[in-house]
């Protein structure tokens, strides 16, 4: 993969000249993109994302001296150095370091021992645009530790502790789906996540299907406080119920009480819940090569995001309409990701995938005045070392 190479010989040049030495490994995790299965996780339910062939690249050697020396390709070769033996806290500069502090204070928490390392990472996962780069570098690093002081850490805990830094020390509330995926993935699969009892299993991609990811390059807004908010409304509904999280709610149930309950709680409720349904009829659809099905479940999600959990946006909407009016049933398409922007994600046969590229170019910027970026992906192997 020339777009592999490229990163690792970015990282490895940088590391060299940042450190006077050559690194002793290299490791690799991707982005995500999520079939279906939306705000889902945070509610204990369902979801089924692949790891994508875009990712995060690290390369890394021991230090004895308990300091962390880490450069980042990405943000002009800039160096951030500091020491495990103080208190590692909240640094009020360029975000990355914050991902870079927050996963080795959670990693010490945990109990792990590392006495230092020198870093050099990049990565071409496209930024801000719901594809979950941060997630990639959470877990990169993670891996980068693992690997290089051989530690007794599970791929499950590497995406654990990327949370922990994620919800902790960034302040985003984000689920656990982008750190598992990004930690778990199979070629050639998606992967299905229990998000309440993380057990997982890998559901082969039919092969006459492309991944294809279009970036509305609509900016994400307010994407911080309304995932918070939406969170809160699903906690809201689960305790008027008496239950532990959405996952515990039939459809049955939360009906008979619609009038009792504020109708924005009930709506965001109702897609949990049948979101929850949809993946699972999703797994099977898949594995049965039913694309029809496929289609209308990815199109149900959609709508379901649109008009009860209202993360959509009309260039988002629209994007998707001119996807749907090309591929029929013969494929699927949705938004993916937190919502508000960001991209839209289609299961598309081969002999789709170019009338779908052009007949975005043709409607999408006419339609709303944003240029899309178009990106054709496959299901790719989660995080590991590379060297
Ligand atoms: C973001 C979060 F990070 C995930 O945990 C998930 O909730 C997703 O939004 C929505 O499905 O990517």
């Amino acid at each position: 993969m020339a777009r592999q190479q490229q990163l690792i010989d970015a990282v490895t040049n940088s590391f060299n000249s940042a450190f006077g030495t050559a690194p002793t490994l290299t490791v690799q995790a991707p982005g995500r993109v999520n079939l279906i299965g939306e705000h889902t996780d945070y509610n204990n339910g369902f979801v089924l994302p692949c790891a994508i062939d875009y990712q995060a690249v690290a390369v890394a050697a021991k230090r004895d001296d308990n300091l962390i020396r880490i450069v980042s390709v990405d943000y002009d070769n800039e160096v951030h150095e500091f020491s495990l033996t103080g208190e590692i806290e909240f640094f009020d500069g360029n975000m990355w370091v914050n991902y870079v502090r927050g996963v080795i204070k959670c990693l010490l928490g945990r109990g792990y021992q590392f006495a230092g390392a020198d870093i050099a990472f990049s990565g071409n996962v496209p930024q801000g645009a719901g594809l979950s780069s941060s997630a990639a570098l959470e877990v990169v690093l993670g891996q980068v530790f693992k690997e290089l002081y051989q530690l007794e850490l599970s791929q499950q805990e590497i995406a654990l502790n990327g949370q922990q830094a994620e919800n902790e020390f960034v302040g985003c509330a984000c689920g656990i789906m982008d750190q598992l995926v990004s930690a778990k993935g199979e070629a050639g699969h998606a992967l299905l996540i229990d998000c309440e009892s993380l057990e997982t299993k890998s559901v082969k991609m039919p092969a006459e299907l492309n991944v294809v990811i279009i970036n509305s390059n609509k900016k994400r807004g307010l994407v911080d406080s309304e995932y918070n908010k939406r969170r809160e409304q699903c906690e809201q509904a689960a305790a008027f119920f008496g239950k532990p999280s959405l996952r515990q709610l039939t459809l049955d149930e939360l009906v008979a009480k619609e009038s009792e309950l504020a109708v924005d709680v009930f709506k965001c409720a109702r897609h949990v819940v049948t979101e929850n349904a949809r993946v699972l009829d999703s797994v099977e659809a898949l594995e049965q090569g039913n694309l029809q099905a496929l289609s209308t479940l990815m199109a149900d999600s959609h709508a379901s995001m649109r008009d009860d959990f209202k993360i959509t946006t009309s260039e988002i909407d629209a994007l998707v309409d001119i996807v749907k009016q090309t591929i029929g049933t013969r494929g699927g398409v949705r938004m993916t990701g937190g919502g508000f922007g960001g991209c839209i994600v289609a299961l598309v046969p081969n002999d789709l995938v170019e009338p779908v590229r052009a007949a975005v170019a043709e409607k999408y910027q006419a339609q709303t005045g944003l240029k899309e970026d178009f990106y054709i992906c496959s299901a790719m192997t989660g995080a590991g070392r590379m060297a």
